[in-house]
């Protein structure tokens, strides 16, 4: 038996560490201060192609513990799955509420490839071959399996909700049941559904203030590209696909992460006092953006994704565009009509069929997603989002046991389940600033609310009544696997 050896967690305060949550490069859930119920690391001996009988190579895995909430010896334990980043620790969110509930141990083992998960020192594309959810799911079941025969239940919230749903899906004799927190389990070639949930989420009228930015800005951008770029703070961005995704993100990460006022509110007043619209934007992304949510502009420079060296990939930026660029896609491309973000971001060169490569235009010659995929992995390097599709099911996930739940403000509810069948309720959490994880993380859910308190949400009994209905399927199904382990005695 390995693992679950006592460790004393410690709570520390921590300064810009990502903790999991990225789920595009517009995800990233940098924080001023987390706070970890642990951040002492351990180590597991992993398996690095779970899928070669020939290849026995190992590489070491990082996890942790938290012990304190243990209900000694038959409390269940919580497996919290990190996803697409560096994972610091157990943070301290709605996660120890439940701890302290059940009586649970928590468990949480790194992603492969981010942070100090990395089996290879260089990330070229063809080191990278071993990076996917389908190895990444089998780390888990292979960790799951080395560890204590109590009860399990999994976590996750984005791309390791989604990893919480097929973990369950894929090994359910290993789980009692799982939580898919804003899982997206259905990836999308051309997902329009997150810039129009945006429209939704601002309302109309902030909507149109967005608009008209990007109007002035696509209007602008050919005669004073790089006066423009400058206001923005984001001169390094010489491809104007990756300049105008930058300004999208910067609008979408308020409705995503429950903070809509810090856009619309100024916006909104600029347009009504007739101020420059273009440079009250440019403060936003300035402030809140860079300044608060702690993006790097440098990240958006396909010169920077390029880049193989650990040091470099620490943020997970190029891991986490490899698995978007190969499996899963989410590409938040522009619908097409009523679009906040500029039509320019588009899906570039589509090809007809895997195997033969051909590419085709598609909309214009103004390629975005695909290009980038293409110039920063190379030739070949293309999202098969119909083979994961016909892997996990999509949102007709054939699984059983498995909580969803989405914010009703997320632009990403749009490739989760948001709709309940036999054994897998979803749940959507209402209010105004309910978005990505709100039920884990409370409001707003950029930074890290200790406990997951809801008190700050618009309408924390929306929150709360969301958790209740998680507490008693938990609940349920754990008693439900302590039954059939008695019987089976
Ligand atoms: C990891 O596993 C391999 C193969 O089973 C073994 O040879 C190696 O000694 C193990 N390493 C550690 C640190 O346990
Ligand atoms: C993507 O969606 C847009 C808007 O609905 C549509 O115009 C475009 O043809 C779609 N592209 C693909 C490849 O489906
Ligand atoms: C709620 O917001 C207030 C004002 O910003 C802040 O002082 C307080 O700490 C927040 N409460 C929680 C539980 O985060
Ligand atoms: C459980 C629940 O409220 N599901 C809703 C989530 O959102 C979708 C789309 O808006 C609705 O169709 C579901 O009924």
């Amino acid at each position: 038996m390995r693992g679950l050896l006592v460790i004393i967690g410690s709570l520390l305060m921590i300064n810009n560490v990502c903790n999991g949550l990225l789920t595009s490069r517009i995800n990233r859930m940098s924080s001023s201060s987390i706070n970890y119920l642990s951040r002492e690391a351990l180590w597991f001996n992993q398996t690095l192609d779970h899928f070669s009988p020939y290849d026995h190579r190992k590489f070491h895995q990082r996890y942790y513990e938290y012990l304190d909430e243990f209900r000694i010896p038959d409390g269940p334990i919580f497996l919290v799955i990190c996803g697409e980043s560096a994972c610091g620790g157990i943070s301290n969110d709605y996660i120890n509420v439940l701890a302290k509930k059940f009586g649970a141990a928590l468990v949480t083992l790194e992603h492969r490839y981010y942070g100090k998960s990395s089996p290879f020192e260089s990330l070229t594309t063809e080191n990278l071959k071993f990076l996917s959810s389908k190895q990444a799911l089998f780390d888990l079941a292979a960790f799951r399996q080395a560890n204590v025969e109590n009860p399990w239940f999994v976590f996750g919230i984005s791309y390791a909700g989604a990893l919480s749903a097929w973990f369950r899906l894929k090994f359910p004799h290993l789980t009692c049941g799982s939580l898919a927190s804003s899982g997206v389990v259905h990836p999308i070639l051309n997902f329009t559904e997150y810039d129009k949930q945006m429209g939704e989420s601002a309302g109309p009228e902030c909507k149109a203030v967005l608009q008209e930015v990007t109007q002035l800005v696509e209007q602008r951008l050919p005669f004073e590209g790089e006066a423009l770029k400058t206001i923005f703070g984001a001169s390094e961005l010489k491809v104007d696909g990756d300049f105008l995704y930058y300004l999208a993100d910067a609008a979408a990460v308020a409705f995503q992460y429950g903070e809509p006022d810090k856009l619309c509110i100024p916006m909104t007043n600029a347009k009504k006092a007739g101020e420059d619209l273009v440079g009250a934007y440019a403060k936003y992304v300035n402030e809140y953006y860079v300044g608060t949510f702690g993006v790097d502009v440098r990240s958006y420079t396909q010169e920077y994704l390029k880049k193989t060296t650990l040091s470099d990939s620490e943020s997970g930026d190029r891991l986490w565009w490899f698995q978007v660029c190969s499996e899963v896609a989410f590409f938040q491309v522009a619908p097409a009509d009523d679009s906040i973000r500029s039509s320019k971001i588009d899906l570039g060169h589509v090809p007809t069929t895997r195997l033969d490569f051909i590419y085709v235009h598609l909309i214009d010659l103004r390629l975005y997603h695909l290009d980038l995929c293409k110039n920063v992995f190379g030739e070949g390097v293309y999202p098969v989002v119909d083979a994961t599709n016909l892997y996990y099911g999509g949102t007709d996930i054939a699984g059983s046991k498995i909580v969803f739940t989405n914010g009703s403000q997320d632009p990403w509810r749009h490739a989760s389940k948001q709709i309940s069948s036999p054994d897998m309720p979803s749940y959507i959490v209402n209010c105004q600033n309910c978005g990505h994880g709100s039920d884990l993380r409370g409001c707003p859910q950029s930074h890290l609310v200790l406990e997951g308190n809801s008190k700050n949400c618009s309408s924390p009994d929306a929150v709360n009544k969301v958790r209740q209905q998680m507490i008693e399927q938990i609940d349920l199904w754990l008693s439900q696997c302590h039954a059939a382990a008695i019987s089976s005695m």
